[in-house]
């Protein structure tokens, strides 16, 4: 894959969209460890599998090390790679929940702010069915404090904060329209939101967030994932073990065998 376009991109808009990156087998995984997850926590919707749920899932590691996205995200942040966040944003048919417009920068606890977000499809992600949306170069803008933002009913947005839309000039946004094993990458800086789903598809994207070694996870006992390079042992973060895939705990997949020792 020749990614020299990459940066430049990215640099230029604060995002890019590469095709094809997981493999449909994986891709449709994705969409089955959704189901897995809302089995296993029933009390809790599909837009909100956050960090603690997936960060000892020997699914998620196998994503986690797929060569490609590895090598997407080195040529934005360099060689010495971890992953301080996951999240399934999974939206339902006919009531799948917004995202308010944010910066992902706005939430995060990062010295310094220096990491890149893969937003990556399991399902397709289209205008109909709430893909995210992106303002192109509002990554050169400065970051929204949280109390300059609005606050937002959790019950019917994602994020409970979100800028005000009378600041932006909506009619810029883009849709990042996606299909299953594509994947966006963009910038903590650049303004973003999505629309409900309202169509009779799913749609579930997982996020991961990936940072330098350099960069400090400023929150107490934080997990983050090793992945690439060097761990930098001046910066206090802690990581975890790869997982041990267990029968009794973890979603089987093809890859499984690769996690048992
Ligand atoms: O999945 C979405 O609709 C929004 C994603 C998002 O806000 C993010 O990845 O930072």
């Amino acid at each position: 894959m020749n990614f020299s376009f990459l940066r430049k991109e990215y640099q230029d808009n604060g995002f890019c969209i590469i095709r094809n990156v997981v493999d449909s087998e994986s891709a449709k995984q994705i969409v089955t460890h959704v189901k897995w997850l809302r089995i296993k926590y029933p009390n809790t919707r599909p837009e909100a599998f956050h960090h603690h749920m997936l960060i000892n899932e020997p699914f998620i590691h196998h994503l986690l090390e797929n060569k490609k996205i590895l090598d997407i995200v080195e040529k934005i942040i360099g060689p010495n790679i971890a992953l301080f966040g996951a999240h399934y944003i999974a939206k339902k048919p006919i009531d799948g929940m917004p995202v308010g417009w944010h910066q992902d920068g706005s939430y995060w606890p990062l010295e310094p702010m220096k990491v890149v977000s893969v937003w990556l499809a399991g399902t397709h992600s289209k205008k109909n069915n709430g893909c995210m949306q992106l303002i192109p170069g509002t990554h050169k803008k400065r970051l929204y404090k949280p109390s300059e933002m609005k606050k937002m009913d959790s019950n019917k947005y994602v994020l409970d904060l979100a800028i005000d839309p009378k600041n932006l000039d909506k009619s810029k946004a883009v849709d990042i329209e996606l299909n299953p094993g594509d994947i966006s990458i963009h910038n903590p800086f650049i303004i973003h939101g999505s629309n409900a789903n309202k169509s009779k598809t799913w749609r579930i994207g997982l996020t991961l967030r990936y940072i330098p070694t350099s960069t400090f996870v400023n929150r107490n006992n934080w997990k983050c994932v090793f992945l690439r390079g060097e761990i930098n042992r001046n910066v206090k973060n802690t990581y975890v073990k790869r997982p041990i895939f267990k029968k009794e705990v973890h979603m089987a997949f093809d890859s499984m065998n690769n996690f048992k020792k």
